[in-house]
């Protein structure tokens, strides 16, 4: 993308309105614009973030087994009737009316929907295990919306359903999910660590949050330093595998949020192991048995020919939320520092000076090596200003092109991470960024 014609619109002023660095930069960078109180428009730059982040949840779904599907926004008050959901929910519920007068719902999560839709289809035990998910606009009239896109009103979560014959099935479906979330956030460089947590308006009587430790964080955690370690996970079985020794190394030792810290259990950590630290939490994952099946009537034919009502989790991931929590983990004075996995664009070529035959020529050289995932800065402007969008910005890479080195057919290279710089051909430098 060329910057002299791309919609990308940074600011110089810090928004007052910001709290905490991830919502500044976010609006500094051009990356959302709100539109209301807790709800954002994503311009560009922020869109393509979240589509990443999206894709990388969306790999690991389908890996781990589960399919994607995409329910609708809008539910009717009915199916929230049949839980006993619908007046349990609260304020919290956007409540609307069609022209009928029908009582309908802008949802806030879908155990209904999808555990109706489910119903229609399975019949008998070979109809299990299954595992749908969707990634989905939520709407949560949130009493307290802040810090941009990490308590939204309105927000993109991926959220997945399992069903499964008995106990024991959903047990491995939690564990499968439980792996998969700790993979889908190390490949964003973010160390999400599983805690025990209240299970809120969702039910149930087992839940993990994924929390990652953030100053900023709205919740309190407490944890044993060894969770910190994720090398673990590299050794862990592939997805076939039995994923109960991973699921051990986690849950062993002690991790809860401030609802379920117990005192008691705190003390037997020794105390140079204990961390207790701010967090965000960027996934939630629910086993809550027949809660859903049992009171929306649904069940199926076991092998014996007796009817059972299957059992059920749910696995949501912030995935919009977790865009500011990467920025929250990757960030400096300057600006965003993207790991390369999410980046918006891999590469920033920064043309130093428009017209000049030699860096006009080497910067579509090296801006064509990357395009689309490249963006060009030609737009007449001091190379201060350029150093600046492209700092606060965060692409991983930038090719720095000025006359001279360019006369000499050579380019300065940069590494946004650790500001690592290096002069090279452009050949090399090509190569560089490939790595
Ligand atoms: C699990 C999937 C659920 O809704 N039902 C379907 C279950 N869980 S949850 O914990 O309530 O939400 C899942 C994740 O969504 C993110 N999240 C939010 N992100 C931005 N703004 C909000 N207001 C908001 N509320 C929840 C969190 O990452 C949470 O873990």
């Amino acid at each position: 993308m060329r910057l002299s014609r791309a919609f990308l619109p940074t600011l110089k002023e810090t928004p007052a309105e910001a709290q905490i660095a991830s919502h500044r930069l976010m609006l500094r960078a051009g990356m959302i614009r709100q539109t209301s109180a807790g709800i954002y428009a994503w311009l560009p730059l922020g869109l393509r973030v979240l589509q990443k982040v999206a894709e990388i949840v969306r790999q690991e779904q389908d890996a781990a087994g589960a399919q994607e599907i995409l329910m609708p926004t809008i539910q009717t008050a009915d199916l929230w009737r049949q839980s006993g959901r619908y007046d349990a929910y609260g304020p919290e519920m956007l409540r609307l009316r069609d022209r009928h007068e029908r009582e309908m719902l802008f949802g806030p999560t879908n155990e209904e929907m999808v555990t109706d839709i489910f119903k229609s289809y399975a019949k008998s035990y070979r109809d299990l295990p299954r595992n749908l998910y969707h990634i989905q606009w939520k709407f949560r009239d949130e009493m307290r919306p802040r810090f941009g896109v990490m308590r939204g009103r309105e927000f993109l979560m991926k959220d997945a359903y399992s069903f499964d014959l008995d106990y024991e099935g959903a047990q491995r479906s939690y564990r499968q999910m439980f792996v998969a979330y700790l993979r889908t956030f190390a490949r964003m460089g973010l160390k999400a660590i599983p805690m025990q947590a209240d299970t809120g308006p969702i039910g149930g009587n087992l839940s993990h949050e994924f929390i990652v430790l953030a100053e900023t964080g709205e919740s309190q955690v407490y944890l044993h330093r060894d969770l910190l370690d994720f090398d673990v996970l590299a050794s862990a079985p592939d997805r076939q595998g039995d994923l109960a020794p991973i699921v051990d190394f986690w849950t062993s030792r002690y991790a809860a949020t401030d609802e379920k810290h117990d005192a008691a259990a705190w003390a037997r950590v020794p105390a140079e192991r204990q961390v207790s630290a701010r967090g965000i939490e960027v996934g939630h994952i629910f086993y809550f048995g027949t809660k859903y099946s049992a009171a929306m009537g649904l069940q199926v034919s076991g092998a014996d020919g007796k009817m059972v009502v299957p059992e059920m989790g749910s696995y949501g991931i912030g995935v919009s939320r977790l865009v500011g929590a990467l920025i929250e983990a990757n960030h400096d004075e300057a600006g965003i520092k993207w790991p390369d996995s999410v980046a918006p664009f891999r590469l920033a070529v920064l043309n130093l000076k428009r017209g000049d035959a030699g860096c006009d020529a080497l910067s579509e050289r090296i801006y064509a090596a990357f395009d689309p995932d490249a963006v060009l800065d030609d737009r007449e402007d001091r190379a201060g200003a350029k150093f600046a969008d492209a700092d606060l910005m965060g692409f991983p890479w930038q090719a720095i092109i000025g006359p001279r080195s360019a006369a000499a057919g050579r380019i300065e290279l940069k590494r946004r991470a650790t500001g690592e710089r290096a002069e090279l051909s452009v050949e090399d430098a090509i190569a560089r960024i490939r790595g």
